[in-house]
């Protein structure tokens, strides 16, 4: 996005001198007026009155109201930013790269990733403007076997939002979250440690929530929320999601309390009553799915009668999956 517009629209209603503009964007007055002009083109209204400013009235529909994000997550208390990108590589890959400067809970946004990323450096697709993809920096005092529940936190926030907006959702453990059976949501939590340390915890999501169409080859098991039905706005489930994730999240960190994610993801489970396989680098395990246990693993009866709990691995269905 347009620095200008960005600019326009951290001032909420208010007017902003044209000088201000120029000399916080480094620009000519004579170059703002061109941008204000292009902005005006693409459909934004912008009021402009002598010895003010400018001010942003009406955006077209598909914009993020960063504002309004802004104002409706208490960034006070949690990480203190939201990062609104244009473009980038990968949110989670952008975090990285910023986990010094950035507090934990900073949270960054893009409209479009070039090169986003699934589990095991497979690719995750997106289309401009159309969908979320953002990131969250965490950086808990815990030892690294504890952060893969944070994946869960994650898929319990997410399905607790969609509820609250009368959207069905299931969780397929342990990071997709599905809905009319295909996937809209991926979660990505990746760690980085120094000497056996938590430096950082990245939690990246990607929801689809108005893709209207998916590359063939994902055709069969993606969809967004618009395919299904849904007509939403992109805020409400960024905040709602933020806001659900912040009360989980502190509950876990900071008291290990992990019930009310665990009664989520039961209750909503993709997988409830199926024949499974759940599959990792050392092989794999047929059986059926029992629940998700204390400890956020899941169980599984092995077709040879085993009862397990396994902590990861890539689980997929007959068929679709
Ligand atoms: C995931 O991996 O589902 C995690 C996706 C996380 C994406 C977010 S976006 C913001 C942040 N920044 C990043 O760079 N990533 C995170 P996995 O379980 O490995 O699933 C990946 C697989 O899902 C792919 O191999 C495809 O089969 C399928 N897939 C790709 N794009 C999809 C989409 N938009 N919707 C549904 N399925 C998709």
């Amino acid at each position: 996005m347009e620095d200008i517009l960005i600019k326009l629209m951290d001032g909420e209603g208010e007017y902003i001198s044209g000088e201000d503009l120029a000399k916080e964007l480094g620009i000519t007055r004579a170059a703002i007026w061109k941008k204000i002009a292009k902005l005006r083109e693409e459909g934004y209204e912008i009021e402009s009155v002598p010895r003010k400013g400018y001010r942003l009235l009406i955006s077209p529909q598909n914009v993020l109201n960063v504002q309004r994000i802004k104002r409706e997550i208490d960034l006070s208390s949690f990480g203190g930013e939201f990062i609104y990108l244009n473009e980038v590589d990968s949110t989670n890959t952008y975090l990285k790269n910023n986990s010094e400067s950035l507090q934990s809970g900073a949270i960054v946004f893009a409209e479009k990733q070039n090169a986003g990323r699934g589990r095991f450096g497979r690719a995750w697709e997106n289309e401009y403007g159309k969908n979320i993809q953002m990131s969250i920096l965490l950086k808990p005092k815990i030892v690294p076997e504890r952060a893969v529940f944070i994946t869960l936190v994650a898929g319990a926030a997410l399905i607790s939002t969609f509820l609250d907006m009368g959207i069905d959702s299931k969780i397929k453990w342990p990071n997709d979250i599905l809905v009319g059976d295909k996937k809209v949501c991926g979660i990505l939590t990746e760690l980085n440690l120094e000497l056996m340390e938590i430096n950082n915890i990245i939690l990246g999501i990607g929801v689809n929530v108005n893709a209207e169409k998916f590359p063939e080859s994902i055709g069969k098991k993606a969809t967004s929320l618009l395919i299904e039905g849904h007509e939403t706005k992109r805020e409400d489930i960024i905040i709602g999601f933020v806001n659900n994730f912040k009360v989980l999240y502190r509950d876990y960190i900071e008291n290990n309390k992990k019930d009310v994610v665990l009664e989520i993801l039961n209750k909503y489970s993709f997988l409830e009553g199926k024949k499974i396989k759940v599959e990792d680098a050392s092989g794999y395990i047929e059986g059926q799915y029992e629940r998700i246990d204390a400890q956020g693993n899941l169980v599984i009866i092995s077709d040879n009668g085993k009862k397990l709990s396994l902590s990861s691995g890539e689980v997929s269905l007959k068929n679709i999956y």
